[in-house]
């Protein structure tokens, strides 16, 4: 039994986490829960994590729930795989802003977009601002390069890399060059291409 288990549906949200798991390249025991029979509904799995959402992380006793949480997490616990930028270093700040920018402006921009709210909040209510600023900002994120933070690969690319591929796969965002160069540049990585083949022979079991 490895130390590491996710809590997993393929593909979902956990899928972000599979891929981290493979760059980290620990052993990992799945937890397979099928959403569309509710088994994250389930007082098991609840009693895991109360949201009733995958991904969910154990390592050990300690359980971690959130991707961009999971992600952080394993790149902090794992350091000899090089995803995460540690305490001290001057890139650990923008590092951190792009783990957390991911759930609370990127996905929450692009939900919005994609299921409007009957009301427009004033810019200022709102934790991500408009759309538009927002894509602007990652835009300018990715087209440096070749990562997030320059030359190296981390887990901020997992975590913002997995929404953009996402968000193009699913035309909820706009397919800007630089989105498009970045995403593919992440695609070219044996680890992500393990995890969505893994993930496709789960999905069609
Ligand atoms: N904020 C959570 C979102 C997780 C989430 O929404 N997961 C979806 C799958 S993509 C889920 O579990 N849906 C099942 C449900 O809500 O019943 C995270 O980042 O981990």
């Amino acid at each position: 039994m490895a130390d590491l288990t996710l809590y997993h549906a393929a593909p979902s949200r956990s899928s972000v986490v599979r891929w981290m798991l493979e760059e980290l390249g620990e052993p990992y025991d799945l937890v397979l829960l099928s959403l569309a029979k509710e088994d994250q509904r389930k007082p098991e799995y609840l009693a895991i994590n109360p949201m009733g959402k995958v991904p969910s992380l154990k390592h050990g006793d300690a359980v971690v729930t959130e991707v961009a949480a999971i992600c952080t997490y394993l790149a902090d616990e794992f350091p000899h795989a090089r995803l995460n930028i540690p305490v001290g270093d001057p890139r650990r700040g923008p590092y951190l802003k792009w783990l957390f920018f991911s759930p609370t402006c990127i996905e929450a921009a692009v939900l919005d977009k994609a299921a409007p709210r009957k009301e427009t909040p004033r810019r200022g209510m709102v934790g991500y601002g408009d759309f538009d600023t927002v894509m602007d900002v990652v835009g300018k994120g990715v087209a440096g390069g070749p990562y997030l933070i320059g030359d190296q690969f981390t887990a901020a690319d997992v975590v913002v890399g997995s929404m953009l591929r996402w968000g193009m796969m699913f035309n909820l965002l706009p397919e800007r060059p630089e989105f498009r160069a970045y995403v593919d540049r992440l695609e070219q990585r044996a680890a992500l291409q393990r995890a969505t083949g893994l993930d496709r022979e789960l999905a069609a079991a």
